[in-house]
């Protein structure tokens, strides 16, 4: 059995928790936030036999879209001199950040 991990943007979640229920593989939604943008975004849980992990990293990949966000300006005041950021910059926010654990054991009290 493996635990797939999948860090998705908030605007894609209900379509990939949907997609995921039609195949009939159950999921947990954890709120999550971004390291570097410092926002919102969705942690996705999903446990499932070795043999469908390939069926599920298709349907991340279906549901869940690459965006262009721009980062504010950040000021350096009371801040880090390194994190100051002059200007807007955009970034590429990838569609999903996907991690496979292996699960030692499965239990449902
Ligand atoms: P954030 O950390 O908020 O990062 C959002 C996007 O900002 C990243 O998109 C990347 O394009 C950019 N970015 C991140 N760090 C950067 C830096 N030091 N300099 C310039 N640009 C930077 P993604 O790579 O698609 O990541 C989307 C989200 O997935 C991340 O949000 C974070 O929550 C998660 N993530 C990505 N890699 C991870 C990792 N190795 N471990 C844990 N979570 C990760």
């Amino acid at each position: 059995m493996k635990l797939v991990m999948a860090v998705v943007q908030d605007k894609d979640t209900n379509r990939l928790i949907n997609a995921l229920g039609e195949k009939n593989f159950q999921s947990t939604k954890l709120a999550s936030t971004g390291g570097f943008l410092k926002e919102g975004n969705t942690t996705i849980m999903i446990g499932c036999k070795d043999e469908n992990v390939d069926e599920v990293l298709d349907i991340i990949k279906t549901n869940c879209s690459n965006r262009e966000q721009m980062v504010a300006p950040i000021s350096p005041m009371g801040g880090n001199a390194d994190s100051y950021i002059p200007n807007p910059v955009k970034v590429e926010v990838g569609g999903a950040t996907v991690f496979v654990l292996p699960i030692e054991s499965f239990y449902q009290f």
